[in-house]
């Protein structure tokens, strides 16, 4: 076969394409689970593994040829070992949310009980909303943070969980800027013989470098996925004790899954090998500097914090009480055409809609990789507030967009 670049084959899509590179070029993502992935974890994911089928495990497989994608899974799963100490890792799950739908089908039955997170207090879709199947299949009451201090309300779980009874605890969140002390969860768990799983998507890179506390080794299961601040190829992954090994892995393939995304899980195997560099711990370090710089600087400006700030690398920030005629999707558009792309997001005790909240939620893993320090952050939250502060105003906002713009020229992506 002649090799036809997509320029070649399908200008409409070439043009997406280009226009997507220069769209992350050009803007700052600060959506706060993305992040940039390296030209090489890219190459891996755009390679040819993408034409092999590889059902089963490597050395099981059902299909012939597979000898290269067991390869790229073992290293894969090999690594992930290494970087987070679980006895037993399945690379499979297509996102964090097939990770999540594998531990609910492998340990409990339709109608059982999930305790988690309220998705307006930082949960995720996954974890039991109605509009999820997890809503649907089982069960499900919410716990909340703190409505004075925006922390988890550990014992306010705690009572939860034994007048509930839940199958099972669902920690780790979306939006929730905080270190999650994982003991005392699991504690509640212990206390009404519940599973306890871990979903660390947002914070595997935090985690892996230990500058966030781990739940690998506490918790019953531990997920994630695998292209945020872990800045590996796209997807999820399950951890967890040998004693549940075989039930996720059946749980995953073939219970929710089919053919594995073998050039998903080389993106995985690569990013993995650069997050075992001493690098990696340098960089995750500084995503939380980051983070801590944005929550104070946007603090000084007057802007209120859920919880006051940040521990990893994530802000939420209130509008209501600063900025009352402002919803969190009109600061979305106002700062997405200054260059700023981020996300509206709910707040604990959220009186708007899911779809045009109160809040905003800010990430650093992206700017972070494009190499920018506390300096340069510090000035990106003054852009970030001059244009909340002037979100009506279009001189304000196309200044900031050519700011944002020179910075995104100083801190290229891809050079
Ligand atoms: N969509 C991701 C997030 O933004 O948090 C979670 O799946």
């Amino acid at each position: 076969m002649d090799k036809e670049h997509v320029r070649e084959v399908d200008p409409a899509v070439a043009d997406a394409l280009a226009g997507e590179r220069e769209r992350q070029e050009e803007t700052l993502a600060m959506i706060a689970s993305e992040n940039y992935a390296s030209e090489a974890v890219i190459e891996a994911q755009g390679s040819a593994l993408t034409n092999k089928y590889a059902e089963g495990y490597p050395g099981a497989r059902y299909y012939a040829g597979c000898e290269y994608a067991d390869d790229v899974e073992e290293l894969a799963i090999e690594r992930a070992t290494e970087l987070w100490g679980a006895e037993h890792v399945n690379v499979q799950p297509h996102s964090g949310t097939q990770a999540n739908q594998a531990v609910y089908y492998a340990m409990i039955e339709p109608g059982d009980k999930i305790l988690s997170l309220d998705l307006t207090h930082g949960g995720h879709l996954s974890h039991g909303h109605q509009a999820n199947f997890t809503g649907q299949l089982y069960e499900v009451e919410q716990y909340q943070v703190d409505p004075e201090t925006g922390y988890l309300d550990y014992e306010g779980l705690r009572e939860m969980a034994e007048s509930f009874d839940p199958d099972i605890i669902v920690s780790g969140y979306s939006a929730y800027p905080r270190e999650v002390e994982w003991e005392r969860i699991q504690e509640a768990a212990d206390a009404v013989d519940a599973y306890h799983l871990a979903d660390i998507a947002h914070i595997t890179g935090l985690v892996a470098a230990d500058v966030h506390s781990s739940p690998v080794g506490i918790a019953d299961f531990v997920t994630g996925s695998t292209h945020k601040t872990i800045r590996a190829g796209r997807g999820g992954i399950v951890m967890c004790d040998e004693e549940y090994a075989d039930a996720i892995d059946k749980a995953v393939f073939p219970g929710g899954q089919g053919g594995p995304l073998m050039h998903n899980i080389a993106g995985k195997a690569v990013g993995f090998k650069e997050a075992l560099q001493p690098e990696f711990e340098e960089y995750a370090q500084q995503v939380v500097d980051n983070a801590e710089t944005l929550a104070e600087t946007l603090s000084d400006h007057g802007l209120e914090l859920v919880s006051g700030g940040t521990d990893n690398h994530l802000v939420l920030v209130d509008l209501r009480e600063s900025h009352p005629d402002l919803t969190g999707g009109d600061a979305e558009d106002a700062l997405a055409a200054a260059n700023v792309v981020l996300n509206a997001n709910t707040v604990p005790g959220e009186t708007r809609s899911a779809f045009n909240p109160s809040g905003i939620r800010i990430g650093t893993a992206g700017i972070t990789t494009r190499g920018f320090d506390e300096e340069a952050t510090a000035e990106v939250a003054d852009l970030i507030y001059e244009v909340v502060d002037n979100h009506d105003d279009s001189s304000v906002i196309y200044e900031v967009g050519e700011r944002i713009e020179e910075l995104c020229s100083e801190y290229p992506v891809y050079e």
